[in-house]
């Protein structure tokens, strides 16, 4: 069911979007989610099923972004609804230590063999918040690197960019972010090798740890550049640097073992999200025992969380990792069908004469509204967002829920068949065309 633009403003989602604005701030409660890159109000849902998302007013979507990443087996997959179904007779939370939290971590340890220990807490940002804390705590030193374009979830130490020269500390990225803060932050460019050496050099024996999205997907997705995560690997190792990759988005999503598993790069530590909680929150951080061991109460390094390791949450999260787990064969077909999505727009941006560059590992793309090869954040930053927006519009007035922005990629699902590709494209080549009026 296609809607025009005069029929959404009167839609109940434009309703509810004006009246969660008095409540919420900007309506919504985590900003991508209001639209604001693409245009037009944001769509409120009522359910899921499978590959297709509903909506309040019964329009359906074939879903592209999968809650950002975690419904790898589509919406409400039976395997982990039973799983919590069967859990909830046991109440909601005990703030008590579980069996399910050390059947979670052996769970954790056997799909990603660098992670010696773990600790699970109830999101992403918190993953990525403590990992550098043990950092800093296990090195006793204070700066970071981070990378222009990757993003670690919103602590004060991610929401830095860049100073104004590759070596200068960064300045702080939102208000609220002190300065003091911001001075330990280095924030270096993407696939930029060099960079990491120089800011290397420039802050010896300070940097704690090195924290990289492994494949890029918080710029539209980029992939690392050949022997680029060796030598990040190399440079850590060297100087004593706590090398952090973030697989909250990659993990158990690119392999079963994630980037480092897809790259055969070994990191010291893991954060770990999305996927992990089977859509109830869930985030963990874990790496080489030496590190981990720094963690109260076993160390001095405090983290805590009253809802970390909740009995739902964990039964969610093993149910979906342990069909991922014994299923290995899923990452090869949800490749296949990527693959087909990520090749057919190529194709069809092609045969329009736009030729826009559409990166894509294993099931997560984007297409990058410029014809320019995409290798980092300035790359990224020369796609027309105008004609993004009209595309992502378009797309969404005929059943395709895309990424509500230019820089954010794509997670599709195990639901996701030839058949609805076949739909997809079909969407795609009248959106590309409506977008640029061709
Ligand atoms: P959460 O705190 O949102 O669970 O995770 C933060 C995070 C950490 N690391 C990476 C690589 C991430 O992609 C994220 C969160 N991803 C965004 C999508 N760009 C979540 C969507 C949102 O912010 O609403």
């Amino acid at each position: 069911m296609s809607t025009t633009t005069s029929d959404l403003n009167q839609t109940t989602s434009a309703e509810l979007f004006r009246n969660a604005q008095q409540h919420i701030p900007g309506g919504v409660n985590s900003p991508v989610r209001a639209f604001r890159a693409v245009g037009g109000h944001p769509v409120f849902m009522q359910s899921a099923q499978g590959a297709w998302l509903t909506d309040v007013d019964g329009n359906r979507y074939i879903d592209f972004i999968n809650s950002w990443g975690p419904m790898i087996m589509g919406h409400a997959p039976a395997v982990v609804l039973d799983a919590v179904q069967a859990a909830l007779g046991n109440s909601l939370s005990f703030g008590a230590p579980t069996r399910r939290e050390v059947e979670m971590a052996e769970l954790i340890k056997k799909m990603v063999p660098s992670i010696e220990k773990v600790r699970l807490v109830n999101s992403g940002t918190e993953a990525c918040m403590s990992a550098i804390r043990v950092a800093r705590g296990y090195t006793g030193r204070d700066k970071i690197i981070k990378f222009e374009g990757c993003y670690h979830g919103h602590g004060d130490s991610f929401l830095i960019s860049a100073g104004s020269g590759a070596l200068t500390l960064g300045t702080p990225d939102s208000p609220g972010v002190t300065e003091g803060v911001a001075r330990d932050t280095i924030t270096v460019a993407y696939n930029d090798l060099a960079a990491v050496e120089a800011a290397i050099q420039a802050n010896d024996g300070q940097v704690a740890a090195l924290i990289l999205e492994p494949v890029v997907g918080n710029m539209g997705l980029v992939e690392p550049v050949e022997g680029y995560l060796a030598g990040l690997r190399e440079l850590c190792t060297r100087h004593g640097i706590v090398l952090i990759f973030d697989e909250v988005m990659t993990g158990f999503r690119l392999a079963r073992g994630g980037a480092q598993e897809l790259y055969g790069i070994t990191p010291d530590m893991t954060t770990l999200g999305k996927i992990i909680g089977g859509g109830l929150p869930v985030g963990a951080y874990g790496g080489r025992r030496d590190i981990m061991d720094c963690v109260a109460p076993a160390g001095k390094v405090y983290q805590a969380g009253t809802l970390s390791g909740n009995p739902i949450a964990t039964a969610a999260g093993i149910a979906q990792l342990t069909y991922l787990q014994d299923h290995p064969e899923l990452y090869t077909e949800l490749n296949r069908i990527t693959t087909r999505l990520a090749d057919g727009t190529r194709q069809i941006a092609a045969e329009l004469g736009l030729n826009y560059t559409v990166n894509q590992v294993g099931s997560m793309f984007s297409v990058f509204f410029t014809d320019r090869p995409v290798h980092n954040l300035d790359d990224a930053k020369h796609s027309d967002t105008d004609a993004f927006g009209r595309y992502f519009r378009a797309m969404l007035h005929r059943g395709i829920y895309l990424a509500p922005a230019q820089y954010e990629a794509l997670f599709v699902s195990t639901a996701i068949t030839d058949e609805l590709v076949d739909q997809y494209l079909q969407a795609c080549r009248e959106s590309m065309r409506e977008a640029h009026n061709l």
